[in-house]
């Protein structure tokens, strides 16, 4: 898959009011490189509504589009990708469903977990939670930067970094070696989306 620097993730709790595409838009101008539809709320029909605004904002971009969990709804609107969580379709079989072209991401949270995706042919991993969260309802304890250093010694495929990931706390998180950095809150729920994503790409690039 292309590189990319900073993955941005909807988290419509956050927005304040402002519409899914201006929150997003100001995070790709911002740096985002990549970006996620999560919703865990909405019914699929909502869901797929959205997800079909949010592609049309990634073709003017020519940045990457994701979506968690619905692969039906990934393969409707021609999305680029799809992020899975450990309970979700195994990764083989949703890269059945789904092609061999098309990104796969998955969250995982312990070296196995990274092992068993890289094994299984994932794009990239999630590596998470590094900090306290309140994004994710059924989130694991912190696994701290110390994760991080573990991946960086075995796992050769991407991985980002995410989990109560702040400009206030992003250096610890680029001084474990990661280089691809994830957020929700400190992305969709700034005042100044745009301002924030620069930020972060500046500390991403000073460590690179
Ligand atoms: N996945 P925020 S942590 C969606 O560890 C998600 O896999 C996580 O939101 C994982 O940047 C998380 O607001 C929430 O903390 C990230």
């Amino acid at each position: 898959m292309k590189e990319f620097r900073l993955y941005a993730i909807t988290g419509e709790e956050f927005h304040q009011g402002r519409d899914l595409i201006e929150v997003m838009e100001a995070a790709i101008v911002g740096g985002v490189d990549i970006f996620q539809l999560r919703d865990k709320n909405s019914s699929k029909k909502v869901v797929f509504e959205k997800a079909k605004r949010l592609k049309e904002l990634a073709q003017k971009y020519s940045v990457p589009f994701i979506v968690n969990d619905h692969i039906d709804i990934a393969l409707a609107v021609d999305a680029d990708g799809i992020h899975l969580g450990q309970d979700d379709l195994p990764l083989q079989e949703a890269r059945k469903i789904f092609g061999q072209n098309k990104i796969i991401g998955i969250s995982t949270h312990e070296i196995a977990e990274a092992r068993e995706a890289e094994l299984n042919g994932a794009d990239y991993i999630g590596v998470g939670p590094i900090f306290p969260t309140k994004s994710k309802v059924d989130v694991v304890d912190p696994v701290t930067t110390k994760y991080i250093e573990e991946v960086v010694k075995e796992i050769t495929i991407p991985f980002v970094a995410i989990g109560g990931i702040k400009l206030h706390n992003v250096d610890q998180v680029l001084a474990a070696g990661a280089t691809r950095i994830c957020a929700i809150s400190e992305i969709v729920g700034n005042e100044d989306i745009t301002k924030t994503c620069q930020e972060f790409i500046k500390k991403i690039e000073a460590r690179r």
